[in-house]
């Protein structure tokens, strides 16, 4: 995992340079916007069970999905898509914290579009609720660290799709 420290240092140090003008102002970017971060974070945690069940009221719910025959009909796998909502959540707050999307890349994405394709799980839903938990983080957050975890809920839509 790589976080915007790293990722600036490891390319200057490929490079066998001192940090440039923009390696520069990224940090300095990185570094203000600390205190939103970790307040998003925080808000996010508090509130993450509800921000899901949100998401499924306006993206799934009374929709194909949830009928018979749908792909989250039956409680268990209700349950694991709930589960995998909570996922998303979790590590795209990881990634706004560190700045990053490298964790997603290893943790979330690897082998998981194969997964989805080959249980059936539809992707577009997928993607459906996954905007939909940005639309509720960004509303409890605010709009500047809305726009900083929007970052990676994209991140995990267009690995998706
Ligand atoms: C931390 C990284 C990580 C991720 C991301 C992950 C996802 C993941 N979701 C799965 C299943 C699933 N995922 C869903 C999700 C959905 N179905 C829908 O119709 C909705 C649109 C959608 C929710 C938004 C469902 C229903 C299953 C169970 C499918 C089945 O077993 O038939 C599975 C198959 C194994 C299992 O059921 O646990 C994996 C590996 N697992 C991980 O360890």
């Amino acid at each position: 995992m790589q976080d915007a420290i790293t990722s600036v240092i490891n390319s200057a140090d490929v490079q066998g340079k001192y940090l440039d003008g923009s390696a520069l102002d990224k940090l300095k970017s990185y570094f203000s916007s600390g205190e939103l971060r970790v307040r998003a974070a925080s808000v996010i945690s508090a509130n993450a069970a509800g921000i899901v069940k949100e998401a499924v009221a306006k993206s799934l719910l009374y929709s194909d999905v949830t009928r018979p025959g749908g792909n989250m009909y039956t409680t268990r796998r209700y349950a694991a898509c709930i589960r995998d909502l909570d996922y998303y959540l979790r590590y795209a707050t990881y990634a706004m914290l560190a700045g990053d999307p490298s964790i997603l890349d290893e943790r979330v994405l690897n082998g998981l579009k194969e997964t989805y394709n080959s249980l059936g799980v539809p992707v577009s839903s997928t993607i459906q609720a996954i905007q939909a938990m940005k639309e509720v983080t960004a509303s409890l957050t605010g709009a500047d660290a809305g726009r900083e975890m929007g970052i990676y809920f994209d991140y995990i839509c267009s690995g998706l799709s």
